[in-house]
């Protein structure tokens, strides 16, 4: 059974890479034109799109629309920037460069934005002239059929772009045939063991991975206005987001009045049915994520921390989670270093910015940080300091296509979005060009 199944991702393996070099034949507006075909498809079935992903990962139903139109803006991005991308560059006469696609494109993907992580990948990979074979999670198998299906519709031959559906066994049997480059979208775990398997092979692999991003909030802000973004920053999508808001730092003086703001908006959410559109906060996508969430809560409050709202599952079923504050926090619980991926916060009084940077910095991962604070060159001061790829002033948990978004540490390693995020899809060739000595 196995061994069949590892035949057939081989032959898919094989149709992609016989159509790569027609696909890349093509012209830009050629290419462009089709996925500009999936772009818009996507807006003409936004409804229908935006029910299947609530139906099968639970975002509440405006969040699953939020994200679907969210996707289109990227695919805005890349066309309009990808042909300049391609252009060869002319150092002079004799020396030019050019941009190739680098083949057949392993784009394993997560579950938790199915259509952004997928589409920060697989569009700019097909607009360079690559052919994707597309292995969407697990747990958002349905909506991974769909994006196929809207491809195909659009015109986009299943020689180009083919999803693999399946769990983590098709994505070993993916990485066991030679494509030349690896996406990744997920765990640290798991892109631990994708870059062991890639490590032997001279491919590009790229990893988007987990985080546990702090955010700092100093003496200087807005209380209630900073306490309402970061609620928004920690709860959206039931803090199932790769920069969800993880840890927050609260500068002494302003302590007590930030965790009174903040509880009012942890206990304004409305926990239930995603398709409500009361509801705000929705079930988690996998309920073994609740056992985790329970166990950090338990670790905590036995090293002295103290809850102040949520901390145990939902007596109504295992898949959903209160929103949960604690509060006299440190460094030595497991919910202030490991990452939750769930509507959980710790809330830590630090002295000043140096222990804040201190604080921010003394974690495995290094995706982003953000300082809330009235004072532009103290804030970028500080967030120069901490080692992520991504620093926000007054604001957290935002991801821009014109940015480039990449981790640092057990984050990760690459970019994807940005001019920089269409570049990985391509190799230079260097040309060396010299007149002929005549006869
Ligand atoms: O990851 P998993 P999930 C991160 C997020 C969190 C994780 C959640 O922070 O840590 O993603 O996604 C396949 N060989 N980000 O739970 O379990 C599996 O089938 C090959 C970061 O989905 O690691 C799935 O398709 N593949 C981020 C994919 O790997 C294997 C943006 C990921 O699964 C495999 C979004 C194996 N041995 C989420 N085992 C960012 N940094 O931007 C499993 N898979």
């Amino acid at each position: 059974m196995l061994k069949d199944h590892t035949a057939s991702v081989q032959g898919q393996f094989d149709r992609l890479r016989r159509f790569q070099p027609v696909w890349a034949a093509l012209s830009y507006p050629q290419r462009a034109k089709l996925i500009r075909g999936f772009r818009d498809l996507l807006l003409v079935k936004t409804e229908e799109l935006a029910d299947i992903l609530t139906r099968e990962v639970g975002k509440p139903r405006a969040q699953s629309f939020r994200e679907i139109r969210g996707a289109v803006e990227r695919i805005d991005f890349f066309l309009e920037n990808t042909e300049a991308a391609l252009k060869s560059e002319i150092i002079s006469k004799e020396e030019i460069i050019e941009f190739e696609p680098l083949g057949v494109i392993a784009n394993i993907s997560a579950w938790n934005y199915p259509y952004l992580v997928g589409t920060s990948v697989f569009i700019p990979a097909l607009l360079t002239g690559n052919t994707v074979l597309y292995k969407p999670s697990e747990f958002a198998s349905l909506t991974g059929f769909k994006i196929q299906e809207l491809m195909h519709e659009a015109g986009i031959p299943s020689d180009a772009f083919t999803a693999l559906i399946g769990n983590g066994r098709v994505g070993q049997e993916l990485l066991a045939v030679p494509v030349d480059g690896v996406f990744f979208t997920g765990s640290y775990a798991t892109g631990l063991k994708v870059a062991k398997a890639c490590a032997a092979k001279m491919i590009s692999v790229q990893l988007e991975l987990g985080g546990k991003d702090p955010v700092y909030v100093c003496d200087d802000v807005n209380l209630a206005w900073a306490a309402e973004q970061i609620a928004d920053g920690v709860f959206y999508n039931a803090g199932q987001s790769c920069c969800a808001v993880e840890r927050v730092y609260v500068q002494n003086s302003i302590h007590d009045g930030f965790i009174e703001q903040f509880l009012i908006h942890a206990r304004k959410l409305k926990l239930g049915e995603p398709f409500d559109e009361s509801t705000t906060l929705g079930p988690l996508t996998r309920s073994a994520q609740v056992d985790l969430l329970e166990a950090q809560v338990k670790d905590a409050v036995s090293k002295g921390a103290r809850l102040l709202c949520g901390g145990t599952r939902a007596e109504f079923s295992d898949r959903f989670f209160p929103p949960t504050v604690l509060m006299n926090v440190n460094s030595s619980m497991r919910v202030m270093q490991e990452e939750s991926f769930g509507p959980i916060i710790g809330i830590q009084r630090v002295e000043d910015d140096e222990e804040a940077i201190r604080q921010m910095n003394d974690t495995q991962y290094g995706l982003t940080a953000s300082v809330f604070s009235g004072d532009e060159t103290r804030a970028r001061s500080i967030l120069s300091r901490v080692n992520t790829g991504t620093a926000y002033w007054n604001c957290c948990d935002r991801v821009s296509p014109r940015l480039p978004w990449s981790g640092r540490k057990n984050s990760g390693t690459g970019s994807t979005l940005s001019k920089r995020g269409i570049q990985a899809f391509l190799r230079p060739k260097a040309w060396h060009l010299r007149m002929p000595v005549a006869n």
